[in-house]
């Protein structure tokens, strides 16, 4: 997968060069690319904000260098549509028979950031990530951007963070797991929370006894049925208390009889229609 993050704090995403998105890049899995902003001005202050037309607080990113930067990154040919017409037929070189590039717009007005859209993503050739500062980037380089590619704005939750580049760091390591060959182990994308719309169990390693606290006797007793049936209870009982609305979300056939019972005898009300025949 190929990923170009454009910033006015390059230094920001230092971090994509640690750990496994790192190994990830170094493994050729990755091919990811960080851009400063200031690289498409062309005036002496290298300005990339104005004041905003309306009115109020703050500073909004000026359309010009996103436009550049947009337009190098993302060249007409690599998203051009194809027509049928052998006198359109695109060049050789074209990636007209690939998936297009995809530009994502990190803000806190953005569509929430769930495991499925970074599932979602892991299937696409080419990403282009834009960090707005201040007030955000003006609204036409999107609508231009959009007639080109794909265009999603994403936020990480309900909170303000000053710009989008922690989020791109958050994007792209659940992004970069999820990638063919990423992960040594493939079951541990299997089990883990949010994977079937649930929380996961508590986990535990040794020693069986640490400062008077001791690991759950299921887990030592080598009764594999016993332990996935807990390690299920666990999870439901966590998502119920924490997450109700993700048990909300679950359709009705994913919870049998004894899940029910397990989230009754808990005190967590389940209504009768939410009851598997
Ligand atoms: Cl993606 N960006 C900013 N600036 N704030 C956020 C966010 C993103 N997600 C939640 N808050």
């Amino acid at each position: 997968m190929r990923v170009d993050v454009v910033s006015i704090f390059p230094e920001y995403l230092a971090p994509l060069g640690l750990s496994l998105i790192g190994k990830a890049r170094a493994a050729g899995v990755l091919d990811l690319a960080v851009h400063d902003l200031r690289g498409w001005t062309h005036d002496v202050h290298r300005t990339v904000d104005d004041t905003p037309y309306g009115g109020g607080p703050g500073m909004v990113m000026r359309p010009e260098p996103w436009g550049e930067a947009l337009d190098a990154l993302a060249p007409a040919a690599d998203n051009a549509p194809r027509t049928g017409s052998p006198a359109d037929e695109p060049p050789a070189t074209s990636w007209a028979d690939e998936p297009p590039t995809r530009l994502l717009v990190p803000g806190p007005a953005g569509v929430r950031f769930t495991q499925a859209m970074a599932h979602e993503l892991a299937t696409e050739r080419h990403l282009i990530f834009a960090c707005g500062r201040y007030e955000g980037i003006d609204q036409r380089v999107l609508e231009h951007a959009a007639t080109r590619m794909p265009v999603t704005e994403v936020s990480l939750g309900d909170y303000v963070l000053f710009g989008g580049e922690v989020a791109v760091l958050v994007i792209l390591e659940a992004v970069t797991r999820l990638l063919p060959g990423v992960l040594g182990n493939a079951g541990s994308l299997n089990e883990e929370s949010h994977a079937h719309g649930l929380l996961e169990a508590p986990v535990y390693t040794k020693p069986p006894t640490w400062r008077g606290h001791d690991v759950p006797q299921i887990l030592r007793s080598g009764d594999h049925g016993g332990i996935a049936r807990w390690r299920r209870e666990q999870g439901l009982l966590r998502t119920a208390a924490r997450r109700p609305d993700m048990l909300a979300a679950l359709p009705p056939e994913e919870l049998d009889r004894r899940d029910v019972a397990a989230l009754r005898e808990a005190g967590f009300l389940v209504p009768p229609e939410d009851v598997a025949k």
